[in-house]
């Protein structure tokens, strides 16, 4: 039996995202985002499937933090639905849509749980899009001023704050590949929108910075890691881009203040540039108080010519995969975070999402998930490693608390440690919930 121990003072905790559990998306004047929108339109989402019901949190605030506090958890992440708060992105509030935030806060702070909020977790105003989404820098004005907002009225409640969730797929993902909404297809539009995420993080930070409030603000980028099949020089600098378009590519700007070279002349070739306007650069790289890093999945891949946008291919080395069908790749987890030490330095990192798809349903109302354990076990042990090493570990939280709407995957797959019956919304905890409690209260476990 091996031991594997944590520090005393690491936080715990889950995430959720807003449009993935509130479900009430017309209720209470909450405007429409781009993700009603995603769904409405044929084909793009299993099923048909919306977040017009979800999880119904919207309505279920108490039961919900009652789970929480059960579970032991120091921190609950879970996002800010920008049409909630302004229905048409920016000009007249929506006092319904604050309320509801303010009875969840509340309620968490009333339960010793911190709140810690990410402001952008994809569901853009669809007026906003309407006038170009991401692509128009007014939309960066937009979400300042919106961040402002929540920043003085949340002030004294809240703590934490995170800018954008994985701005990767709010960029790359939903614009070039066109899997998430808005849809587009276009690599110069996706280079555009990561960069007026860019933007818009950095000069939110300085605006939070200005109103002299308490707390501390990061961003919570998506990584991956890609281990060559071979030291051959191509293989090495496939992986290398392949890594760059999450890591460095999201990285650089905020910490060093410039794009990768690399991959700009990558980009160039494919007559796609950076919309850089003067002073841009020196609005993104604002001193952040932590990093939050969500990480699933990685694995081993090579250079092919013509595959993908980096010439990049996955090579199959029998790993173990997920219901959803990735990897499962803890010593990614490991090397991926071991890297942005050597890379950024000691910054404070956050775990801001870990977790698996599996889909077991109950059985006599049990769900024995002991895959999603065994998951979390591996990634844990990466993470204990990782700090070992010197990396600066400040917090854990799993993704995801409860079952929700996986994007383009609908209801078909499933996250949570709490599963969710969505005929009847009730809320089953899973197997993991209680080796994730007992590992939340012990801060060890045996593997
Ligand atoms: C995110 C993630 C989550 C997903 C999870 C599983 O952006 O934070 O996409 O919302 O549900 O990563 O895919």
């Amino acid at each position: 039996m091996t031991i594997i121990k944590f520090p005393a003072n690491m936080k715990w905790g889950a995430a959720t995202a807003s449009y993935q559990i509130e479900g009430a998306t017309k209720e209470d004047g909450r405007g429409k985002s781009i993700w009603d929108t995603f769904c409405e339109t044929p084909g793009k989402v299993v099923n048909g499937d919306s977040g017009e019901v979800a999880c119904d949190s919207y309505h279920r605030v108490d039961e919900d933090v009652a789970i929480m506090k059960d579970l032991g958890i120091d921190t609950y992440r879970f996002s800010i639905a920008w049409p909630r708060v302004f229905p048409v992105g920016r000009g007249e509030v929506n006092e319904k849509g604050l309320a509801y935030y303010h009875r969840l806060v509340d309620a968490l702070l009333e339960n010793g749980i911190e709140p810690m909020v990410t402001l952008y977790h994809w569901d853009l105003p669809q007026a906003l899009q309407d006038q170009g989404g991401w692509d128009n820098r007014d939309t960066i004005d937009a979400f300042v001023d919106y961040a402002e907002l929540m920043f003085k009225e949340f002030s004294g409640k809240v703590n934490k704050w995170i800018t954008f969730n994985e701005p990767w797929c709010v960029s790359f993902l939903s614009n070039y590949e066109g899997r998430h909404a808005p849809g587009n297809q276009d690599l110069q539009l996706a280079v555009n929108v990561a960069h007026h995420l860019h933007v818009a993080h950095g000069r939110t930070v300085q605006k939070f910075r200005t109103l002299g409030l308490d707390g501390e603000i990061g961003y919570a980028p998506n990584v991956t890691w890609y281990e060559p099949y071979s030291n051959k020089e191509e293989d090495v600098l496939a992986c290398q881009r392949g890594n760059a378009e999450l890591i460095e590519w999201f990285f650089d700007p905020v910490f060093k203040g410039s794009y990768p070279q690399f991959m700009v002349d990558w980009f160039a070739k494919k007559g796609v540039h950076v919309p850089i306007l003067d002073g841009d650069m020196e609005d993104i790289r604002q001193p952040i108080d932590f990093v939050g890093i969500n990480y699933y999945t990685g694995g081993v891949a090579k250079y092919k010519e013509n595959s993908g946008l980096f010439d990049l291919e996955p090579v199959d080395m029998g790993y173990e995969k997920t219901d959803i069908g990735w990897n499962i790749y803890p010593e990614g987890f490991y090397k991926v975070l071991t890297y942005l030490t050597e890379q950024y330095g000691q910054v404070p990192i956050y775990i801001t999402e870990n977790g698996s798809c599996y889909n077991d349903e109950p059985v006599e109302g049990r769900v024995r998930d002991d895959r999603r354990i065994a998951y979390l076990k591996q990634h844990l042990t990466s993470l204990s490693r990782s700090i070992e090493s010197g990396v600066n570990i400040k917090g854990y939280l799993s993704w995801s608390l409860m079952d929700n709407f996986e994007w383009a995957e609908g209801y078909s797959m499933r996250f949570g440690i709490v599963y969710v019956n969505y005929r009847t919304l009730e809320r089953i905890k899973k197997d993991s919930f209680y080796w994730f409690k007992q590992t939340i209260r012990n801060r060890w476990f045996d593997v």
